[in-house]
């Protein structure tokens, strides 16, 4: 079983679209395992974005990731990594097919409701990153007591 980052920007989360963007995970058949909402601070944002430093979007990244609340989530499940991402479509709404989030509901490139770990590798990162307090082993499982 494989677990994966979904992250619902301050731009999904403003515009109330965190219970249809879970709903759609959650019927797709991927497990929540763990949830929570939160601010990230300027150092989060950098360690989560430290790929794209340097590039022209860069800071406007940093500036929408901190700019509200995000809602983090685990999500658990066959090739969950390739199952999100699937269902999350292309970076930019405009390209990305209808049926997908982004292609249903993103604004545009920057406000494009959701992200999610591009590989599984990343994947461990980046749940470390956001849950810090719930090492691998110890993450509770779907439907079970903490
Ligand atoms: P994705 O994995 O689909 O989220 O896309 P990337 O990792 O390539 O990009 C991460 C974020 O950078 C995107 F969600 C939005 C932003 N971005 C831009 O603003 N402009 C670009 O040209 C590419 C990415």
């Amino acid at each position: 079983m494989e677990r994966t980052l979904a992250l619902i920007k301050p731009d999904g989360v403003r515009r109330g679209l965190v219970g249809e963007v879970i709903g759609r995970l959650e019927k797709s058949g991927l497990s929540i395992v763990a949830l929570k909402m939160m601010r990230l601070d300027a150092g989060q944002a950098e360690a989560h974005y430290r790929v794209h430093r340097g590039k022209p979007f860069y800071p406007m990244l940093l500036e929408h990731i901190t700019s509200g609340p995000v809602v983090a989530a685990v999500c658990e499940g066959p090739a969950a990594v390739e199952r999100l991402r699937e269902l999350v479509g292309a970076t930019d709404p405009a390209l990305a097919r209808p049926g997908t989030i982004r292609g249903d509901l993103g604004l545009d490139i920057t406000q494009n409701v959701i992200h999610a770990s591009d590989s599984p590798e990343t994947a461990v990162s980046e749940i470390r990153l956001f849950f810090p307090e719930i090492g691998g082993a110890r993450l509770v499982e779907a439907g079970a007591e903490p």
